[in-house]
Protein backbone atom coordinates (compact mmCIF):
# COMPACT_ATOMS: atom_id res chain seq x y z
CA UNK A 1 0.00 0.00 0.00
CA UNK A 2 1.03 3.58 -1.10
CA UNK A 3 0.03 5.61 1.79
CA UNK A 4 1.45 3.17 4.33
CA UNK A 5 2.43 4.46 7.75
CA UNK A 6 6.21 3.52 8.70
CA UNK A 7 8.43 3.64 12.45
CA UNK A 8 11.12 2.75 13.99
CA UNK A 9 12.52 2.07 17.62
CA UNK A 10 16.14 3.02 17.81
CA UNK A 11 18.06 2.94 21.41
CA UNK A 12 20.86 4.81 21.97
CA UNK A 13 23.27 3.07 24.02
CA UNK A 14 26.76 3.96 25.11
CA UNK A 15 29.01 5.39 28.04
CA UNK A 16 28.23 7.71 30.49
CA UNK A 17 28.47 11.95 28.86
CA UNK A 18 29.47 10.68 25.31
CA UNK A 19 26.89 12.63 24.10
CA UNK A 20 23.37 10.45 23.39
CA UNK A 21 20.76 13.31 24.81
CA UNK A 22 22.97 15.79 22.85
CA UNK A 23 22.30 13.58 19.64
CA UNK A 24 18.44 12.98 20.86
CA UNK A 25 17.81 16.65 21.32
CA UNK A 26 19.12 17.39 18.01
CA UNK A 27 17.44 14.76 16.06
CA UNK A 28 13.89 15.62 17.89
CA UNK A 29 14.78 19.09 17.25
CA UNK A 30 13.39 20.07 21.07
CA UNK A 31 15.25 19.63 24.45
CA UNK A 32 13.36 16.25 25.57
CA UNK A 33 16.73 15.05 27.91
CA UNK A 34 18.63 17.30 30.20
CA UNK A 35 22.39 17.26 29.31
CA UNK A 36 25.36 18.08 31.35
CA UNK A 37 29.18 18.17 31.44
CA UNK A 38 28.76 15.53 34.48
CA UNK A 39 28.52 12.08 33.34
CA UNK A 40 25.61 10.03 34.69
CA UNK A 41 22.95 13.02 33.73
CA UNK A 42 20.47 10.62 32.45
CA UNK A 43 18.79 8.17 35.10
CA UNK A 44 16.14 6.14 33.01
CA UNK A 45 15.00 5.37 29.78
CA UNK A 46 13.86 8.75 27.75
CA UNK A 47 11.89 8.71 24.55
CA UNK A 48 12.37 11.34 22.54
CA UNK A 49 9.84 11.37 19.28
CA UNK A 50 10.42 12.64 15.74
CA UNK A 51 8.19 12.33 12.75
CA UNK A 52 8.96 13.23 9.53
CA UNK A 53 5.98 12.96 7.23
CA UNK A 54 4.97 8.99 7.13
CA UNK A 55 8.23 7.99 9.15
CA UNK A 56 8.49 7.80 12.72
CA UNK A 57 11.54 7.92 14.78
CA UNK A 58 11.10 6.90 18.18
CA UNK A 59 14.59 7.72 20.01
CA UNK A 60 15.20 5.40 23.43
CA UNK A 61 17.68 7.82 25.55
CA UNK A 62 19.67 5.27 27.88
CA UNK A 63 21.59 5.87 30.93
CA UNK A 64 25.41 5.69 30.49
CA UNK A 65 26.32 2.13 30.70
CA UNK A 66 28.87 1.96 33.78
CA UNK A 67 29.65 -0.55 36.65
CA UNK A 68 26.82 0.13 39.12
CA UNK A 69 27.71 1.21 42.31
CA UNK A 70 24.46 1.18 44.35
CA UNK A 71 20.73 0.54 43.92
CA UNK A 72 20.26 3.59 41.77
CA UNK A 73 22.94 2.53 39.31
CA UNK A 74 21.63 -0.98 39.22
CA UNK A 75 18.51 0.31 38.21
CA UNK A 76 20.45 2.75 35.12
CA UNK A 77 22.04 -0.30 34.05
CA UNK A 78 19.38 -2.30 33.33
CA UNK A 79 17.64 0.13 32.12
CA UNK A 80 20.11 0.53 29.29
CA UNK A 81 19.78 -3.55 28.88
CA UNK A 82 16.20 -3.19 28.71
CA UNK A 83 16.78 0.00 26.28
CA UNK A 84 17.75 -2.97 23.43
CA UNK A 85 14.91 -4.82 23.84
CA UNK A 86 12.08 -4.45 21.37
CA UNK A 87 14.00 -2.31 18.94
CA UNK A 88 14.46 -1.91 15.33
CA UNK A 89 18.21 -1.37 15.72
CA UNK A 90 20.57 0.61 18.03
CA UNK A 91 23.19 3.86 17.94
CA UNK A 92 26.47 3.04 19.81
CA UNK A 93 27.41 6.46 20.57
CA UNK A 94 31.06 6.64 21.63
CA UNK A 95 33.30 10.06 21.85
CA UNK A 96 36.51 11.06 19.53
CA UNK A 97 37.24 13.62 22.04
CA UNK A 98 41.16 13.77 23.15
CA UNK A 99 39.49 13.48 26.43
CA UNK A 100 38.80 10.17 25.60
CA UNK A 101 42.23 7.82 25.93
CA UNK A 102 41.51 5.57 22.84
CA UNK A 103 43.24 2.20 23.04
CA UNK A 104 42.47 0.28 19.33
CA UNK A 105 43.49 -2.92 21.43
CA UNK A 106 41.72 -2.30 24.45
CA UNK A 107 37.85 -0.85 24.15
CA UNK A 108 36.27 0.11 27.26
CA UNK A 109 34.42 -2.64 28.80
CA UNK A 110 31.45 -0.85 28.96
CA UNK A 111 31.31 -0.76 25.42
CA UNK A 112 32.38 -4.09 24.64
CA UNK A 113 29.35 -5.32 27.18
CA UNK A 114 26.69 -3.40 25.20
CA UNK A 115 28.58 -4.71 21.44
CA UNK A 116 27.97 -8.37 23.38
CA UNK A 117 24.36 -7.62 24.25
CA UNK A 118 23.80 -6.57 20.10
CA UNK A 119 25.31 -9.76 19.21
CA UNK A 120 23.03 -12.01 21.50
CA UNK A 121 20.09 -10.14 20.26
CA UNK A 122 21.45 -10.19 16.49
CA UNK A 123 20.51 -6.25 16.61
CA UNK A 124 21.71 -4.41 13.39
CA UNK A 125 23.66 -1.17 14.99
CA UNK A 126 25.16 2.22 13.84
CA UNK A 127 28.35 3.41 15.26
CA UNK A 128 28.18 7.66 15.93
CA UNK A 129 31.23 8.78 16.41
CA UNK A 130 30.48 11.92 18.40
CA UNK A 131 32.82 15.03 19.63
CA UNK A 132 34.34 15.24 16.21
CA UNK A 133 34.88 18.83 17.00
CA UNK A 134 37.23 18.68 19.80
CA UNK A 135 39.29 16.16 17.31
CA UNK A 136 42.99 17.63 16.46
CA UNK A 137 44.32 14.95 13.91
CA UNK A 138 41.78 13.44 11.21
CA UNK A 139 43.88 9.97 11.07
CA UNK A 140 42.77 9.12 14.61
CA UNK A 141 39.34 8.68 13.37
CA UNK A 142 40.14 6.51 11.22
CA UNK A 143 42.40 4.22 13.18
CA UNK A 144 39.45 4.39 15.74
CA UNK A 145 36.42 3.52 13.46
CA UNK A 146 38.28 0.71 12.55
CA UNK A 147 38.75 -0.82 15.61
CA UNK A 148 35.37 -0.65 15.93
CA UNK A 149 34.55 -2.15 13.03
CA UNK A 150 36.97 -5.29 13.78
CA UNK A 151 34.40 -5.52 17.24
CA UNK A 152 31.07 -5.32 15.27
CA UNK A 153 29.95 -5.44 11.92
CA UNK A 154 28.00 -1.77 12.30
CA UNK A 155 25.63 -1.06 9.84
CA UNK A 156 26.90 2.52 9.10
CA UNK A 157 29.52 4.65 10.48
CA UNK A 158 28.93 8.18 11.12
CA UNK A 159 31.48 10.90 12.67
CA UNK A 160 29.22 13.79 14.22
CA UNK A 161 29.00 16.25 16.50
CA UNK A 162 25.80 16.48 18.43
CA UNK A 163 26.60 19.89 20.06
CA UNK A 164 27.35 21.53 16.62
CA UNK A 165 24.52 20.19 14.61
CA UNK A 166 26.78 18.51 12.25
CA UNK A 167 26.10 14.80 11.13
CA UNK A 168 22.89 14.48 12.70
CA UNK A 169 20.89 14.70 9.89
CA UNK A 170 23.18 11.83 8.17
CA UNK A 171 22.40 9.69 11.25
CA UNK A 172 19.01 10.34 11.01
CA UNK A 173 18.67 9.20 7.07
CA UNK A 174 20.37 6.34 8.06
CA UNK A 175 18.68 5.19 11.17
CA UNK A 176 15.47 5.73 8.80
CA UNK A 177 16.33 3.28 6.77
CA UNK A 178 15.60 0.69 9.82
CA UNK A 179 11.81 1.94 9.47
CA UNK A 180 9.30 -0.85 9.40
CA UNK A 181 5.74 -0.53 8.27
CA UNK A 182 3.85 0.20 11.44
CA UNK A 183 1.29 2.57 12.95
CA UNK A 184 2.87 5.70 14.49
CA UNK A 185 2.92 5.16 18.37
CA UNK A 186 2.43 9.09 19.06
CA UNK A 187 0.80 11.94 17.48
CA UNK A 188 3.00 13.98 14.87
CA UNK A 189 3.46 16.85 17.46
CA UNK A 190 4.44 14.70 20.44
CA UNK A 191 8.19 14.94 21.46
CA UNK A 192 8.68 12.70 24.17
CA UNK A 193 6.79 10.16 26.49
CA UNK A 194 7.98 11.59 29.82
CA UNK A 195 4.55 13.17 31.49
CA UNK A 196 4.96 16.88 32.29
CA UNK A 197 5.75 16.37 36.08
CA UNK A 198 9.16 14.36 35.08
CA UNK A 199 9.98 16.85 32.19
CA UNK A 200 9.61 19.88 34.88
CA UNK A 201 11.49 17.58 37.64
CA UNK A 202 14.68 16.82 35.32
CA UNK A 203 14.37 20.56 34.22
CA UNK A 204 15.60 21.17 37.82
CA UNK A 205 17.95 18.43 38.42
CA UNK A 206 19.98 19.77 35.12
CA UNK A 207 20.51 23.28 36.37
CA UNK A 208 21.90 21.20 39.56
CA UNK A 209 24.12 19.22 37.60
CA UNK A 210 25.75 22.22 35.88
CA UNK A 211 25.68 24.64 39.32
CA UNK A 212 26.80 21.92 41.78
CA UNK A 213 30.34 20.51 42.63
CA UNK A 214 30.45 16.51 41.10
CA UNK A 215 29.41 14.60 44.08
CA UNK A 216 26.16 16.61 45.16
CA UNK A 217 24.41 16.10 42.01
CA UNK A 218 24.85 12.55 41.87
CA UNK A 219 22.81 12.00 45.16
CA UNK A 220 20.04 14.81 44.53
CA UNK A 221 16.42 13.87 42.81
CA UNK A 222 13.33 16.13 42.42
CA UNK A 223 9.81 15.56 43.02
CA UNK A 224 7.00 17.57 41.79
CA UNK A 225 4.66 17.79 44.21
CA UNK A 226 2.43 20.73 43.32
CA UNK A 227 1.73 21.54 39.52
CA UNK A 228 -0.87 23.00 38.36
CA UNK A 229 -2.50 26.22 35.82
CA UNK A 230 -4.24 29.74 36.86
CA UNK A 231 -5.04 33.07 35.69
CA UNK A 232 -2.70 35.93 37.25
CA UNK A 233 -4.83 39.32 37.69
CA UNK A 234 -4.08 40.23 33.96
CA UNK A 235 -5.87 36.98 32.90
CA UNK A 236 -2.74 35.22 31.50
CA UNK A 237 -2.51 31.36 32.42
CA UNK A 238 0.93 30.95 35.23
CA UNK A 239 2.02 27.58 36.04
CA UNK A 240 2.14 26.97 39.60
CA UNK A 241 5.07 24.78 40.06
CA UNK A 242 6.53 23.59 43.75
CA UNK A 243 8.95 21.24 44.00
CA UNK A 244 11.25 18.98 46.37
CA UNK A 245 14.77 18.60 45.94
CA UNK A 246 15.96 15.83 47.86
CA UNK A 247 19.51 15.32 48.37
CA UNK A 248 21.51 12.65 50.79
CA UNK A 249 23.63 14.85 53.95
CA UNK A 250 22.87 18.48 55.37
CA UNK A 251 26.66 19.60 54.37
CA UNK A 252 25.34 18.93 50.69
CA UNK A 253 21.40 20.38 51.71
CA UNK A 254 23.93 23.68 52.86
CA UNK A 255 25.98 23.63 49.06
CA UNK A 256 22.54 23.40 47.58
CA UNK A 257 20.80 26.50 49.23
CA UNK A 258 24.10 28.52 49.42
CA UNK A 259 24.87 31.70 51.14
CA UNK A 260 21.25 33.68 51.83
CA UNK A 261 19.62 31.08 49.71
CA UNK A 262 21.62 32.52 46.43
CA UNK A 263 22.16 28.92 44.50
CA UNK A 264 18.87 27.85 45.46
CA UNK A 265 17.66 31.25 43.84
CA UNK A 266 19.89 30.22 40.34
CA UNK A 267 18.66 27.14 39.94
CA UNK A 268 15.03 28.49 40.34
CA UNK A 269 15.71 31.15 38.26
CA UNK A 270 17.34 29.30 35.23
CA UNK A 271 14.98 26.48 35.88
CA UNK A 272 11.93 28.73 35.44
CA UNK A 273 13.15 30.02 32.21
CA UNK A 274 13.52 26.47 30.43
CA UNK A 275 9.83 25.61 31.56
CA UNK A 276 8.33 28.76 30.62
CA UNK A 277 10.46 27.84 27.23
CA UNK A 278 9.02 24.27 26.97
CA UNK A 279 5.59 24.85 27.81
CA UNK A 280 5.29 28.92 26.16
CA UNK A 281 3.62 30.27 29.32
CA UNK A 282 4.49 32.21 32.84
CA UNK A 283 6.00 29.74 35.75
CA UNK A 284 6.03 30.58 39.03
CA UNK A 285 8.56 28.10 40.67
CA UNK A 286 8.93 27.02 44.22
CA UNK A 287 12.23 25.04 45.21
CA UNK A 288 12.45 23.38 48.97
CA UNK A 289 15.48 21.59 49.42
CA UNK A 290 15.36 18.25 52.17
CA UNK A 291 17.71 15.71 53.08
CA UNK A 292 16.78 11.88 52.61
CA UNK A 293 20.09 10.15 53.75
CA UNK A 294 21.79 6.93 51.31
CA UNK A 295 18.10 7.01 49.29
CA UNK A 296 20.40 5.72 46.30
CA UNK A 297 20.03 2.51 48.03
CA UNK A 298 16.42 2.89 48.99
CA UNK A 299 14.76 0.90 46.93
CA UNK A 300 11.58 2.36 48.38
CA UNK A 301 12.37 5.87 47.68
CA UNK A 302 13.65 5.04 44.33
CA UNK A 303 10.26 3.72 43.47
CA UNK A 304 8.57 6.54 45.17
CA UNK A 305 10.26 8.95 42.61
CA UNK A 306 9.88 6.74 39.57
CA UNK A 307 13.41 6.09 39.00
CA UNK A 308 13.39 2.16 38.74
CA UNK A 309 11.13 1.88 35.37
N1 LIG B 1 32.48 19.28 22.20
C1 LIG B 1 31.38 18.55 22.17
N2 LIG B 1 30.72 18.30 23.30
C2 LIG B 1 29.60 17.57 23.25
C3 LIG B 1 29.11 17.03 22.03
N3 LIG B 1 27.98 16.33 22.28
C4 LIG B 1 27.76 16.43 23.62
N4 LIG B 1 28.74 17.17 24.20
C5 LIG B 1 28.88 17.51 25.62
O1 LIG B 1 29.16 16.32 26.34
C6 LIG B 1 28.56 16.39 27.63
C7 LIG B 1 27.66 15.17 27.83
O2 LIG B 1 26.55 15.24 26.97
P1 LIG B 1 25.23 14.38 27.23
O3 LIG B 1 24.38 14.51 26.02
O4 LIG B 1 24.64 14.74 28.55
O5 LIG B 1 25.86 12.91 27.31
P2 LIG B 1 25.14 11.52 27.64
O6 LIG B 1 25.83 10.48 26.83
O7 LIG B 1 23.67 11.64 27.47
O8 LIG B 1 25.51 11.34 29.19
P3 LIG B 1 24.78 10.41 30.31
O9 LIG B 1 23.33 10.75 30.32
O10 LIG B 1 25.47 10.83 31.56
O11 LIG B 1 25.07 9.00 29.94
C8 LIG B 1 27.81 17.72 27.70
O12 LIG B 1 28.63 18.66 28.33
C9 LIG B 1 27.60 18.05 26.22
O13 LIG B 1 27.47 19.45 26.00
C10 LIG B 1 29.83 17.32 20.82
O14 LIG B 1 29.50 16.92 19.71
N5 LIG B 1 30.96 18.08 20.97
MG1 LIG C 1 22.12 11.37 28.82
Amino acid sequence: MKNETKSAFIAIVGRPNVGKSSFVNAAVGQKVAIVSDKPQTTRTKIMGVCTKEKTQLVFVDTPGFHKPKNKLDQFMTKAAQTGLSDVEAAVLVVEASPKFKFDPENLPPAELELIAEFKKRKLPAVLAVNKIDLLEKKEELLELISAYMKAYDFAAVVPMSAKKQDGVELLVSELLKFSVPAPHFFDADTVTDQPDRIMIAEMVREKILTLCSAEVPHGTAVDIEQFYERDNKEGEPVLEVGATIYCEKDSHKGIIIGRGGGMLKKIGSLARRDIEEFYGCKVSLKLWVKVKEDWRNRGGIIHSLGLDL
